[in-house]
């Protein structure tokens, strides 16, 4: 019978019945880019200086950063560390500062991963 049936119309909860259905939209996190920051050999620049660097720019210990300079030494380029895109530009930057202050060649760059 209708009299003693939530489910017919004019009972129940459901639109128009003044009540509410509490929904939760997922909060949307973008993951932010990710960028290489890369070093470039020169003939010029003593390892010294890129071991030195790579400690103080790169927080890399000592090993880490005679592997890494030896590795660009040898083939031309290599990653000194990956970062979004303010910390790989404010790292290039001082890298940059800190090799024109000393008056060596040293390039560095930065590249999306
Ligand atoms: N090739 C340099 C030298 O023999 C050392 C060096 C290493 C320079 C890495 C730059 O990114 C560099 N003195």
């Amino acid at each position: 019978m209708a009299e003693d049936n939530d489910q017919e119309e004019g009972a129940g909860n459901g639109p128009g019945q003044g009540v509410g259905v509490v929904t939760k939209t997922a909060p949307k996190t973008k993951r932010p880019s990710l960028y290489k920051v890369l070093l470039l050999n020169d003939d010029y620049t003593p390892q010294e200086f890129v071991v030195w660097l790579l400690q103080s720019v790169f927080k890399k210990d000592p090993e880490e950063a005679v592997r890494i300079m030896m590795h660009v030494h040898q083939s031309g380029i290599g990653v000194c560390g990956v970062y979004t895109y303010e910390v790989a530009e404010t790292k290039v930057a001082q890298v940059m500062e800190l090799s024109r202050r000393n008056q060596h060649p040293l390039q560095c760059t930065m590249e999306r991963e």
